[in-house]
């Protein structure tokens, strides 16, 4: 059979624009895809909600590739197995409360599983600003503003474009890049202690696995922190590589926003 190469650009231009005219007006719009954006990800679209996440990289997956120090296993504890295997990543006790996954089976399925559930995922793609809007003197985040990840990356001076999303939730890591840019930008006070970004503090595992999900809240009027992000935002500790924190932190980031979006 012949091969049409124009029919090939044709079935890519319409497809993906077909998947980018239907997030438009998303339900819930998360930003970096890491382990705890994945975990919501997959839970938030197999509730049926219009999801989109969107990762910087042309890869999924954020910093659970390599395990500890590119040693390619991860630690989870025993509260947050179940959420490698319902999507099937064989997990092994190692002892008492410590389980292992294999780093790149546990980052390929989480990723696959949220693509499978529905979630659209729109990869080398930055969000580099929030939309806002303010009504009844209550500012609220109402969107997003994204870029091509190149056109950030060669330092082309293009405009982004914005998609509406009812609830965004930042699963950036580390660096908290968003927060960053709402709080530097706009008069806006956040929920947390100091009403800025507290900070990540350094290493204790055992409560910054703790405040993680803990931390997972509604940090500024549509805007929820989850994952690092999460433990950034309120001061918390690090906690090296285990990632039980992440996954619980992607569940109940994905419960909250369920439970106010069914009102
Ligand atoms: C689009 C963006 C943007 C942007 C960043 O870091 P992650 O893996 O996130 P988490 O919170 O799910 O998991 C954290 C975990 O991997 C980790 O780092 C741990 C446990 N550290 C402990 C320790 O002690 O060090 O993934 C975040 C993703 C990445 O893939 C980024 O590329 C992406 O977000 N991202 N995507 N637009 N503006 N900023």
């Amino acid at each position: 059979m012949s091969l049409d190469e124009r029919i090939i650009t044709q079935a890519i231009l319409e497809e993906y624009f077909e998947k980018f005219k239907s997030s438009l007006d998303l339900d819930v719009a998360i930003i970096g895809g890491g382990p705890s954006g994945l975990t919501a990800a997959r839970l938030l679209a197999a509730d049926g909600f219009n999801v989109a996440l969107f990762e910087r990289k042309l890869s999924l997956g954020g910093g659970m590739w390599g395990g500890g120090m590119t040693w390619n296993i991860i630690v989870v504890q025993e509260e947050s197995v179940h959420l490698l295997t319902d999507v099937g990543v064989p997990v092994k006790r190692y002892k008492d409360n410590y389980f292992t996954a294999d780093a790149v089976a546990a980052t390929t399925t989480l990723a696959s599983a949220a693509c499978l559930a529905g979630a659209k995922v729109f990869n080398c793609m930055s969000v580099e600003d929030v939309v806002l809007r303010e009504e009844d003197g209550i500012k609220r985040v109402t969107g997003i503003v994204i870029n091509s990840s190149p056109v950030e990356m060669a330092g082309l001076h293009v405009d982004p474009v914005v998609l509406a999303s009812k609830y965004l939730i930042e699963a950036t890591g580390h660096a908290v890049e968003v927060l960053h840019t709402l709080v530097r930008k706009n008069d806006v006070r956040l929920n947390t202690p100091s009403g800025g970004i507290e900070g990540e503090q350094s290493m204790w595992a055992e409560v910054a696995e703790t405040n993680t999900v803990k931390n997972t809240q509604e940090i500024f009027p549509g805007l929820y922190v989850a994952g690092m992000a999460a433990n950034a935002s309120y001061g918390s500790y690090r906690m090296g590589p285990i990632f039980g924190g992440m996954l619980l932190s992607g569940e109940k980031v994905a419960a909250d926003i369920a439970a106010k979006l069914r009102g």
